[in-house]
């Protein structure tokens, strides 16, 4: 079996890559402008091209030479704030990519592929209110990131129902775990506060910058769990030409978040208080039953993830 995994370099493609590794052959496309190397150290079995999947030429001579049994597209610029810096470079990247991926599969014949999944995001949603979000849930992409996704998401769905590709599509929500880059004020929040327990414990005095009061709540999934689900997308037969939440339909706050932290690690951090960022969304939370009728079981809690997660960092 043959897997390609775009931008498997970064953080759910790295981790995708080390699970899939031992039953397929894996092939990488990742330019690594987001993703590293290093995060690949305990994949074997892999294909590594640092390559941007904007290379027509390279894609088209890839995918018709491995003729892949599936493919996960997960390369982006996975920050909403540099789309609103950059709309046309990311663009390129989160929507054309896609699209020349769709149409080199379009023109292929005695295709393998027996799905095509794209990566889509609860950016979405936007900032309406109601909760939880349901797949049919109003859409209100407010970002040139969002809109991307969306109309990735549309023409990857449409392409199932117009040329039989096989494809699917799954809206993550807040994904934390190993191989995340906290590097960014952007990058996800619970590799940022880890960051911070890290430096503290070095005796470094650091300060986490904590936008608004703290009891704002994002449905936070474990890494190990978004694996499953995409797996689960991949090999089901009744995912052609759908759109699946991935999350866990629960709620948690940024505060419980470093109370539950500080109590494994038996520190408290020290905390800046900021104005709230500008477009922060109050609450958020997946219902997740349409995933769930495909057999996905959630195994982590926010606790036994957050613990997973400080033990492969050697932190307990
Ligand atoms: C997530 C996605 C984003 C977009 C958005 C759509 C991640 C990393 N980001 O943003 O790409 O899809 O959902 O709704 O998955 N916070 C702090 N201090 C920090 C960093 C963050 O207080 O140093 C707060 C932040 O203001 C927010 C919460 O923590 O209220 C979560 O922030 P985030 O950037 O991890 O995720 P989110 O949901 O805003």
């Amino acid at each position: 079996m043959k897997i390609l995994i775009t931008g498997g370099a970064g953080f759910i493609g790295s981790n995708l890559a080390e699970k899939l590794s031992s039953q397929a052959e894996i092939f990488i496309v990742d330019d690594l402008s987001m993703g590293k190397k290093e995060n690949l150290k305990n994949v074997n079995n892999v294909i590594f091209y640092e390559e941007s999947v904007l290379n027509k030429d390279f894609m088209k001579r890839l995918l018709n030479s491995e003729n892949f049994d599936y493919i996960f597209h997960l390369a982006a610029v996975a920050s909403v704030a540099d789309s609103v810096k950059r709309p046309q470079e990311t663009h390129e990247v989160n929507f054309m990519s896609t699209l020349i991926i769709l149409e080199i599969l379009r023109k292929m014949s005695n295709r393998n592929l027996k799905k095509f999944v794209f990566s889509s995001s609860a950016a979405v949603y936007g900032d309406d209110k109601t909760l939880p979000k349901k797949e049919n849930s109003v859409i209100q992409p407010l970002s040139p990131y969002a809109i991307d996704k969306f109309a990735s998401e549309k023409y990857v769905l449409t392409y199932n129902n117009l040329y039989d590709i096989p494809t699917t599509a799954v809206r993550f929500f807040n994904v934390y775990g190993p191989n995340q880059n906290p590097s960014s004020p952007y990058s996800g929040v619970i590799s940022i506060i880890l960051d911070k327990f890290k430096k503290n414990l070095n005796g470094e005095l650091t300060k986490f910058n904590l936008f608004g009061d703290g009891k704002q709540t994002r449905d936070f999934i474990y890494i190990d769990d978004v694996i499953n689900a995409l797996w689960i997308v991949a090999i089901s037969d009744s995912t052609f030409g759908k759109t699946f939440n991935v999350g866990t339909g629960n709620e948690t706050s940024i505060n419980d978040i470093l109370i539950i932290i500080s109590k494994f690690l038996k520190i408290k951090l020290n905390i800046e208080k900021m104005e709230e960022r500008d477009g922060d969304i109050r609450n958020s939370v997946a219902d997740i039953s349409e995933l769930e009728k495909l057999g996905f079981v959630c195994n982590y809690t926010i606790e036994t993830g957050l613990k997973n997660y400080l033990m492969k960092l050697k932190l307990v």
